[in-house]
């Protein structure tokens, strides 16, 4: 069969609904695009780490400490789950993760945000994590078989995540006139950086189009970004916190909440490396990579040890 019968049985495939698994035939783009976006997913969780990390030592007290330390370990989970997802499709989970140390990998601009107060870390819970599952619920249904289960997985757990942050800020929302001052300080901060999540509005994301034609995406930036948008709304009201756009109003013939503009040159500026903490993110991931150096050698050690016949073991 030539590669545009191959083309056409494929895109069939899709059409029809059918998982396409890592053995099929697949064409080279759709192979590409599915590597880069799971790794950018898979470094997006690994970094995830880095900002809730920073309060681990400084949750307010034993339960909190318990969840959060659940939490990111979570995150740690979904890396694996997604690089092994990546290496079904040939790529070398090693290379990947030299081209996040060397800078040269995208992961979610949302990560380049410092984290300044414990109300970051129910915001991260509830607007991050909610903002990841009205994604990620999509990508549980797309085209492809390993990422799509991967996601599955993942948006089970990030339900959790996005329970215990509406908790932390619902607990600091109903506290002391300080506690809910920090509340609305973090969701100032947060909310616009959070719809950029999403990805660049329709007319300017180059990828949308190839991805949603092999249903690798099943809706578009602007599509999720408007579901996240209606879903948070009335959970910030029913708080009584403050979304921190004059412009915001709801269309009543449309059903939706219509925001103001979001200011994509911000966003273009921290996925090119210049956010707040797009530096220090890098930085912490290259001494974890150095001082995780032994524990890698150890475990390969063992391994090839392992692989010894058992009279090679006696005499060892
Ligand atoms: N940040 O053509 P477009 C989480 C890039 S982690 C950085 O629209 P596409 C969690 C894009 O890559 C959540 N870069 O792209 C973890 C492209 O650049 P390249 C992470 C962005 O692929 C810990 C260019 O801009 N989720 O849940 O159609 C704790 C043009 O964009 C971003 C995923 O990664 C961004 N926000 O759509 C808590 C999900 N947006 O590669 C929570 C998987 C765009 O051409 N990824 N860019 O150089 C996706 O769903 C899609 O890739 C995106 C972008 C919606 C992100």
């Amino acid at each position: 069969m030539d590669d545009q019968t191959k083309l056409r049985e494929f895109e069939a495939r899709i059409l029809n609904g059918e998982l396409i698994e890592p053995k099929d035939w697949m064409p080279e783009r759709y192979r590409k695009q599915l590597i880069r976006m799971i790794s950018q997913h898979a470094h997006s969780e690994v970094i995830g780490m880095l900002p809730e990390g920073n309060w681990i030592t400084r949750a307010p007290n034993l339960r909190r400490k318990i969840s959060l330390l659940a939490k990111v370990q979570d995150e740690a989970g979904h890396g694996l789950y997604l690089y092994s997802a990546a290496e079904t499709l040939g790529a070398d989970r090693n290379s990947l993760i030299n081209q996040l140390l060397d800078g040269l990998a995208k992961y979610s601009s949302i990560f380049n945000y410092p984290t300044l107060t414990w109300a970051d870390i129910g915001i991260i819970g509830w607007f991050v994590d909610g903002a990841a599952i009205v994604n990620q619920t999509m990508l549980a249904k797309c085209s492809y078989g390993p990422y799509a289960r991967a996601n599955l997985r993942i948006c089970k757990e990030e339900n959790f995540h996005k329970k215990q942050g509406y908790e932390i800020i619902v607990t600091l929302a109903q506290g002391t006139e300080e506690q809910r001052k920090m509340a609305q300080d973090s969701v100032n901060r947060w909310w616009w950086p959070t719809l950029m999540m999403f990805g660049p509005p329709d007319g300017q994301s180059p990828n949308s189009e190839e991805l949603m034609r092999w249903k690798i995406k099943l809706y578009s930036n602007d599509e999720l970004r408007q579901r996240f948008i209606d879903l948070t709304i009335p959970q910030a009201k029913a708080v009584n916190l403050n979304i921190p756009d004059p412009d915001l109003r709801f269309n009543e013939k449309s059903g939706n909440w219509e925001t103001g503009s979001i200011d994509w040159d911000e966003f273009f500026r921290v996925i090119k490396g210049y956010g707040p903490m797009n530096r220090q993110r890098i930085e912490a991931r290259r001494n974890a990579d150095k001082n995780g150096q032994w524990v890698r050698a150890a475990a390969d050690a063992w391994a090839e040890k392992q692989r010894l016949k058992p009279n090679e073991m006696a005499g060892s």
